[in-house]
């Protein structure tokens, strides 16, 4: 089945260097251990602590539930997070489960966990580690945060995932000065007054260096990468690190004795072709000289998301109905899952017929209210699908949700026009 998501605008690109004389700046910013950042704003007693973040979510107010149990004195909520005394955090000693750690604070990483390891094993390594359940609500609140920021200061933003941009430097105000230096200062310390989070930088003159860059001093951490510093700074570094080199081709790699980008940016370009294929080979001739003209690319909003599907055999409404029923409920069920995971919701719902003469047909209704719900889609999509003809058989179905807000958004809108106070009580009850 097809998903689609509609953007607002079309991308938009950077795609020359400027009229100028200045030198292209790419700069690659990456938060620190991201998640367990975000979880150590809540309960900063944590601070410098081995902390894991991962395994389920548990939904009971547990923690504040035993907080009342053994100091029914105190008053526990929200509010007194920051009260919560160390011993009343879960530790990863004796877990036992399938979990695994989306990551953790670099006091637990000198231990050697990290992102993707078991937590059982973790529990081996750093018993006396808190294990903190996942809040990815939390994460995406910063994650918008700090991208407002970036593009607050620097336009040309990149997003690429929900902790790392790509930043054009190049005409921005300090971004030329100490190789962009002074502007990656100037964004870590602004992301760090809004939020309390810390990132690094990397600066360089693409964003192939640039994202290496990023890592070479984390956390908070700032390194600024020239053409010239190809040979002592990149060759002497494994090939995996460069972005798009994954395991199977770092054993490929290794397999014909290539350890390094050094090795690899000696071996001749045809050779590589021969080896590993006309483009990847040419990409990797390319990588290991540090080439990369990749623009920074704008993302914007999407407007909608949709799924469709084209029938094996065209299905008529009436004679088919059980099959088409299904379809049409799981074509719901699977724009419902697209929009929770990227975080929308939605107004107008609507459908899409293709009939077999290949005529097109749609019909959509705008509700009174946010939804991201599948039953809720799949019965306005219903209403829908009563006003259209019919009497063909079709050979496509979609279902399309617009007139997106991001769900925090909407949240935040229902919220203000409720005009109710109810305090902040129901963030806890999410993590504990
Ligand atoms: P990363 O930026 O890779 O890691 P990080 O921000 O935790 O730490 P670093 O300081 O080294 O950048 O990933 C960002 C978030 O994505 C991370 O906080 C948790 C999540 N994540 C996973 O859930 N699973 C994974 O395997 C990885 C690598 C990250
Ligand atoms: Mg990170
Ligand atoms: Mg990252």
């Amino acid at each position: 089945m097809a998903c689609a998501i509609a953007k607002r605008t079309a991308a938009s690109e950077v795609t020359s260097l400027p009229p100028t004389t200045r030198l292209r700046r790419i700069a690659h910013l990456d938060m620190d251990a991201f998640y367990a950042s975000v979880e150590l704003l809540r309960y900063p007693q944590l601070k410098g602590l081995p902390v894991v973040i991962g395994g389920g979510r548990r939904r009971e107010d547990d923690l504040l539930g035993r907080l009342r149990a053994a100091h029914p004195e105190q008053e526990w909520s929200s509010a007194h997070l920051h009260h919560i005394p160390l011993d009343f955090f879960p530790r990863l000693d004796g877990y036992t489960g399938r979990g695994v750690i989306t990551t953790a604070t670099y006091a637990a990483r000198q231990f050697g966990v990290g992102s993707a390891l078991g937590l059982m094993k973790a529990a081996k390594l750093c018993p006396q580690a808190i294990l903190l359940p996942v809040d990815f609500d939390q994460y995406r609140h910063y994650s918008r945060r700090f991208k407002a920021i970036v593009t607050d200061i620097a336009p040309l933003m990149e997003d690429r995932g929900v902790d790392e941009v790509y930043i054009d430097f190049t005409d921005v105000p300090g971004g030329q000065r100490e190789g962009g230096r002074v502007l990656a200062r100037l964004i870590q310390k602004a992301i760090f007054d809004d939020t309390g989070l810390t990132c690094s930088v990397g600066v360089a003159p693409n964003k192939l260096l640039a994202k290496m860059a990023s890592e070479f001093n984390k956390p908070r951490g700032i390194s600024i990468v020239w053409e010239e510093d190809l040979e002592d700074t990149i060759w002497p570094l494994a090939c995996r690190k460069i972005n798009g080199i994954g395991p199977k081709l770092e054993a490929k790699l290794q397999s014909h004795g290539i350890e390094t980008i050094g090795q690899l940016a000696a071996r001749e370009q045809q050779w590589l072709m021969d080896n590993f294929g006309e483009r990847s080979g040419a990409w990797l001739h390319a990588a290991s000289h540090g080439q990369d003209a990749r623009a920074v690319v704008l993302e914007s909003e999407p407007v909608s998301m949709s799924r469709e599907t084209t029938f094996d055999a065209d299905l008529h409404a009436v004679r088919n109905r059980a099959e088409l029923g299904a379809i049409f409920t799981k074509l719901c069920e699977q724009v419902a899952g697209d929009l929770q995971r990227k975080g929308y919701v939605g107004k107008t719902i609507g459908i899409k017929l293709r009939f077999d003469d290949f005529q097109i047909v749609t019909r959509d209704q705008t509700i009174d209210h946010f939804t991201a719900d599948a039953q809720e889609i799949r019965q306005f999509a219903g209403q829908c699908l009563k006003r259209a003809p019919l009497q063909k058989r079709l050979r496509l179905l979609g279902v399309r949700v617009g007139a997106l807000l991001k769900a925090e958004d909407a949240a935040e809108r229902a919220a203000n026009s409720a005009s109710h106070d109810q305090g902040a009580d129901g963030l806890t009850g999410q993590l504990f």
